[in-house]
């Protein structure tokens, strides 16, 4: 069970001042970059329903569940208001591992023969366990860092014209989750966010555009 960070990360709108306040507070830009990210689910969306979003990004496969099925990183009871605006995400990245998941959700899919291991089609896993791809965006991220947070700065512009902020902390596993979050705060306070918006993510907005009966099911299931 190796490589399962948590992924501890507070959205924000972008504003024509964006840049030029992440220069002031001493944020370094580390590099731009492009990445196409399609996203698979069952066609009953089995993955998301359950808060469980499976991507391949780059060729590689993701999968983000929320950190706090296995109880590990919550501290019980109500948390402080600065931490209900960061979410936090198990972020798996060993297939094996992310067929594992998917295959406990998904276990009335189809039956997964030995055809699966079959070398000619190796994403044959997908079709076994009935996954199709239900987004597909390009997006265009500038990254900063804050180097005395030690907090990652992404500004996402999205091929459908939605564009996104995000400070975010990798947290190892049984990493302190508790400090992530108070390194967003103290980085959001410099850039002058106020809580008082909700922010949504790239994947909001595109399901509201092209998804809309499943962005309303997931807004009242609460999963968005
Ligand atoms: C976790 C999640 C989704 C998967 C995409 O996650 P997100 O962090 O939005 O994407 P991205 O491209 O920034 O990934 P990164 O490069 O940082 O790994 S889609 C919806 N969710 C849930 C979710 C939520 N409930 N609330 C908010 C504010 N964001 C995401």
């Amino acid at each position: 069970m190796a490589q399962m960070s948590v992924e501890v990360e507070r959205k924000f709108l972008c504003s024509a001042d964006t840049l030029k306040t992440l220069e002031e507070i001493g944020a370094v830009c580390v590099g731009q970059r492009q990445f196409l990210d399609q996203y698979f689910d069952t066609p009953k969306f089995e993955l998301t329903l359950k808060d469980m979003w499976l991507r391949n990004r780059k060729g590689c496969w993701e999968l983000k569940c929320p950190a706090t099925v296995d109880g590990t990183e919550e501290t019980s009871g109500e948390q402080s208001e600065a931490a209900a605006l960061c979410t936090r995400y198990k972020e798996i990245t060993n297939l094996p591992e992310i067929q594992t998941r998917v295959g406990e959700v998904v276990k009335d899919a189809c039956e997964r023969g030995e055809t699966s291991s079959s070398q000619e089609d190796e994403e044959s896993w997908l079709s076994n366990m009935n996954l199709v791809c239900f987004a597909a965006f390009t997006t265009v991220r500038r990254s900063f860092t804050l180097e005395e947070e030690g907090v990652q700065i992404d500004l996402d512009q999205a091929d459908f014209g939605y564009h996104v902020g995000e400070i975010e902390v990798l947290v190892p596993e049984g990493g302190d989750v508790q400090s992530a979050l108070e390194k967003i705060e103290r980085t959001a306070q410099k850039l002058g966010l106020t809580g008082d918006q909700r922010v949504e993510g790239k994947m909001n907005v595109y399901l509201k555009r092209n998804h809309p009966e499943h962005y309303a099911k997931l807004l009242s299931e609460h999963v968005l």
